[in-house]
């Protein structure tokens, strides 16, 4: 899909303080936001050549869904594709009300629940097994986790040249509490094959072309993913039903990997002897290249392989960029990290354009595959204008970059650190 397709909403540029975000974008220079602010930049000479700052106004494109705070950035409505601000990620367990929302294709209406049934079956599945939601629930064992789950188009709009897709800011990455049976138990209910290495998921949202065949979007991921502890069928999220936008009544959690394999609104599990070849496993489809390449480069559908656990990244939900904030008082910050199937090892905040970084506390995850909370407190020289970088380390040692990392196709990917701007005054 064109960056431009879909129908666009309320488009309401309004501007805060008499600076768009896109002016700083377009002129970028220090000197030019120090006028329109009036105050000056501090570390001013410490900002990479070539990086726009953040700037203090934000505008974007909003719209009300049912439920969710108004303030959700709306990219897309048909299918429906809404992110909420960073500082309404603030949340220990993301609730439903912040949570994106991503759909591939149109989400269910009235889900016949009292009739809905679970398939377990494929090449690779000893005995297909088809169970009702009751009946999931009573013969399998039930656990909750909190289940740190990324779309892996996060973060596509900072990507040049723009690459196709919705436009996600940072804001494509929640953390619930999911509650359901294990779906190593269910698929050792219906017995693995020895040649078993993929499963694959089938919701029943349709497709936005109205052809009730066409499947709208079929992934999964390899056997030892799909048999880990935490790899949920989930009938549950943050202890009620599942909201019907994120999969009533039943969806596949596999956290840390990209957020296209928890499938919703669940129907079927196959288990494959090859990897699984549904719709958006194939192609260029949530796929990144083998090899660095240009920006812009085309590259051959050959050479492109499918994203497996998703890379380290780190958000600061407080304060909220374009904070106002009085010089005499140390300003205390904190947000949340992750990292794939990895834990966080270290976090650390820089005011100075990353010239220097200062040490956060960081707390270890609520269980594997959860987010971890950080926190710092940071005190600033002088009054102007100053970032807030943030930076996680992972587990091996891998750390955010600071610029937008590998260009791809697809705008895949891009864990830069996420920077907000604070006034100091
Ligand atoms: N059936 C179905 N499952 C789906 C999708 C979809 O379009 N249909 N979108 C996937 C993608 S790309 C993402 S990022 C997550 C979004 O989950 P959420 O909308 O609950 O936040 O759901 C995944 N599961
Ligand atoms: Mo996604």
């Amino acid at each position: 899909m064109n960056k431009n397709d879909g129908e666009k909403v309320a488009a309401s540029e309004t501007q805060n303080e008499g600076v768009s975000r896109r002016s700083f974008l377009k002129t970028g220079s220090v000197t030019a936001l120090a006028a329109a602010i009036g105050t000056q930049v501090p570390f001013g000479s410490l900002l990479p050549d070539g990086m726009d700052l953040v700037g203090l106004a934000h505008a974007e494109e909003t719209m009300a869904i049912e439920g969710k705070i108004p303030e959700m950035i709306v990219l897309n409505t048909k299918p429906l594709n809404a992110e909420p601000p960073p500082h309404f990620l603030d949340d220990d367990i993301t609730p439903f009300e912040t949570m994106f929302v991503r759909n591939n294709g149109i989400t269910p209406v009235n889900p016949d629940v009292a009739n809905w049934t679970l398939t377990i079956d494929g090449e690779s599945v000893k005995k297909p097994l088809i169970l009702s939601l009751a009946e999931l629930k009573k013969r399998f064992k039930p656990y909750t986790y909190q289940l740190q789950i990324e779309c892996g188009g996060n973060g596509r709009s900072e990507f040049n040249p723009p690459a196709k897709g919705n436009q996600w800011r940072v804001g494509a990455v929640s953390c619930a509490e999911w509650t359901g049976a294990r779906l190593r138990d269910v698929l050792e209910a219906a017995g693995l094959k020895d040649d078993a290495v993929y499963i694959g998921y089938y919701g029943t949202d349709t497709h936005v072309s109205g052809d009730p065949e066409k499947v709208v979007i079929s992934r999964g991921v390899p056997i030892a993913k799909a048999l880990e502890d935490e790899s949920l069928i989930a009938w549950a999220m943050n202890g009620a039903e599942i909201p019907l936008l994120h999969g009533y009544p039943l969806r596949l959690v596999t956290g840390g990997w990209p957020a296209s394999t928890s499938g919703k609104w669940l129907k079927r599990i196959v288990v494959r002897n090859q990897v699984h070849d549904g719709p958006k496993m194939t192609g260029m489809s949530y796929r990144v290249p083998a090899y660095p390449v240009a920006p812009g480069a085309k590259v051959p559908e050959k050479d492109m392989k499918i994203i497996e656990s998703m890379p380290v990244k780190s958000l600061v939900t407080f304060p909220k960029s374009g904070t106002v904030h009085p010089l005499a008082q140390p300003l205390e910050i904190r947000g949340h990290a992750w990292a794939g199937d990895l834990a966080v090892r270290n976090m650390d905040v820089s005011i100075d354009f990353g010239a220097t970084w200062q040490p956060c506390t960081l707390k270890p995850p609520k269980n594997r595959l959860a987010w971890q909370n950080w926190s710092a407190t940071v005190s600033f020289p002088q009054a102007g204008y100053y970032e807030i970088w943030a930076r996680a380390t992972d587990e091996k040692g891998a750390m955010q970059p600071m610029v937008v990392p590998g260009w791809n196709p697809r705008g895949y990917l891009n864990n830069a650190c996420h920077r907000i701007a604070v006034k100091v005054i």
